[in-house]
């Protein structure tokens, strides 16, 4: 026996805390450094698992009270760090106390089995759904495995840091004197460890703040309206919406497009692959779920790519594949109807507007769906599985939809809600303008009220999308008395539907009704 030192219950506790949280810090230290390469950490993938057990209608109020949805993925990976360190910290607690009568013992296969297979064991059970997340786009069937190897990577970290934090206080001071003496020397020790954490921390703290730069914080729920608002949308002002907090940069080396399921030739592509596919452009407007009656998640774009029915064919489907699943790098899913995704317009786009597709907007490839909410249109795809039943998407599983299909939107862009004119500076009638979007059928009338509704009349539509993508309109206004007015827009699609309030539709398949104005004239 190298020594006879034990020590007591209090000391343990307190040089395994301490010995527990530096070990924590190493390990969330390794996950930051991974998650730089890309790697799916805990750190962001327990908040997409746990994230679709939120109902629509909580996860709004939440976000309300939160002030947002980024500030509801920082609070996720906020309350994951500080649970992995408190977690830690109680584990080191434990295991001081487990080590108190023989402090030096050697340990490494209990200790290993306790703090790296078992926690592996556990995170892959727990997180099995979401293992297969890649954020340099990874194929499915790798990207499990590389997750999987990398939280076992941090809590070997983990585990060898505690072992060494905690057998630093155990080490006979002098190596020749076999009387450990804890005090005063126990204190000092701890400063050291202490200090080592810090620049631990210090190192981590670096790691969020690089993270920090590239997250999706600055630009998740972007919003396209109000005066700026042209027929086609800027890339960079195209309206932005990610479950990520740090999005898919996909590495055209390691990506490839998978075609599975229920076809009789499956196969796997390379980006270059794809080019023995006819090209195929066309404008298309995307709208998200979520977009309420005055908001901006709508943007309209020109899409280059292919006819996903030519894959798809080139895939010669089974009689039974009746539905198909897409995949992204990020593990997020959805699905349509295969008479949707066979249907002529709908596309898988690698250009947006002339440019590569953008990163934030699915680089390399991304399933545009016509006329269905902005949740089907997967971006960063890897996998299109054919299949015969449907399968929840990532925010129907949380509860938005049924119902995928747009309604008849409309807005009012200029002038502002609640602008204020006066008469007597008017020097030429106002233009009213805006747009109107109807799905997949486009726009055949806007009309106007400028009495809440009472009497209607036509505005002018100054740009014409087409079948697939938003009108414009603008009206030249001449208040002729003051008052405050309310100016309400109706769209009516190229079938012949008027827009309307749908009392019956839930508010989780995207809102219904008529976007109004209160607008202030005075003399
Ligand atoms: N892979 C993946 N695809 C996704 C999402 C996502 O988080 N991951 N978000 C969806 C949602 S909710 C919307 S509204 C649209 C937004 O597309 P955009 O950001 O290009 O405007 O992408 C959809 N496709
Ligand atoms: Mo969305």
């Amino acid at each position: 026996m190298p020594f006879s030192g034990e020590l007591s219950r209090g000391q343990a506790i307190a040089v395994g805390l301490l010995a527990g949280l530096v070990a924590a810090i190493a390990m969330t230290v390794m996950m930051l450094l991974l998650a730089c390469f890309g790697v799916a950490t805990p750190l962001v993938i327990i908040g997409d698992r746990l994230s679709v057990f939120i109902p629509p209608g909580p996860f709004l109020s939440l976000m309300g009270k939160l002030g947002g949805y980024n500030h509801l993925k920082q609070l996720g990976v906020g309350s994951t760090i500080a649970g992995q360190l408190l977690v830690g910290a109680i584990a080191g607690a434990i295991f001081g106390l487990v080590m108190r009568g023989n402090p030096a013992r050697r340990v490494t296969l209990w200790t290993l089995s306790i703090f790296v297979v078992l926690p592996t064991i556990v995170f892959a059970i727990a997180l099995w759904p979401v293992l297969a997340t890649s954020y340099r786009g990874l194929p499915i069937h790798l990207a499990a495995p590389v997750t999987l190897l990398g939280f076992a990577l941090c809590v070997f970290v983990f585990e060898r840091a505690l072992v060494a934090g905690f057998q630093f206080f155990a080490r006979p001071r002098n190596e020749r004197d076999d009387r450990v003496e804890f005090t005063p020397s126990i204190g000092r020790r701890a400063f050291v460890l202490g200090a080592i954490g810090a620049a631990l921390a210090g190192g981590g703290v670096a790691l969020a703040r690089k993270l920090w730069r590239v997250a999706t914080f600055s630009y998740d729920g972007t919003q396209y309206k109000g005066h700026i608002v042209q027929a086609i949308t800027p890339n960079e002002l195209f309206y932005c919406v990610t479950k990520n907090v740090v999005d898919p940069r996909v590495n055209l080396d390691l990506w490839q497009l998978e075609i599975t399921g229920l076809v009789q030739k499956p196969a796997t592509l390379r980006f270059q692959d794809l080019h023995r596919f006819e090209p195929h452009e066309q404008e298309t407007t995307l709208m998200c779920i979520s977009n309420g009656i005055d908001a901006g998640l709508i943007s309209n774009a020109r899409w280059k790519g292919f006819r996903l029915r030519d894959l798809i064919g080139s895939a010669a489907p089974l009689s039974g594949a009746a539905r198909v699943r897409f995949h992204g790098v990020d593990n997020y899913t959805d699905t349509i109807p295969i008479e949707k995704a066979t249907h002529p317009a709908t596309m898988l786009a690698y250009q947006m507007n002339g440019a590569p597709l953008p990163h934030r907007h699915g680089y390399p490839l991304r399933v545009i769906v016509p006329g269905y909410f902005g949740e089907k249109h997967v971006k960063w795809l890897t996998r299109i599985e054919l299949a015969s039943a449907d399968a929840k998407g990532f925010y129907e599983t949380q509860g938005w939809g049924p119902d995928f299909i747009t309604p008849i939107r409309s807005r009012i862009d200029v002038p502002e809600y609640e602008s204020w004119f006066s008469l007597a500076k008017l020097a030429a009638p106002l233009e009213l303008r805006g747009m109107a979007y109807g799905g997949d059928r486009g726009i055949s009338r806007v009309e106007l009220s400028l009495n809440d509704g009472k009497t209607w009349s036509d505005a002018e539509i100054y740009y014409r999308g087409g079948q697939l993508a938003w009108s414009l309109w603008k009206m030249q206004w001449q208040p002729k008395m003051p008052g405050d007015y309310v100016l309400v827009v109706r769209a009516t699609n190229g079938e012949s539907k008027v827009q309307e309030w749908e009392p019956q539709r839930s508010p989780f398949s995207g809102a219904t009704g008529f976007h109004k104005i209160a607008v202030h004239v005075m003399a």
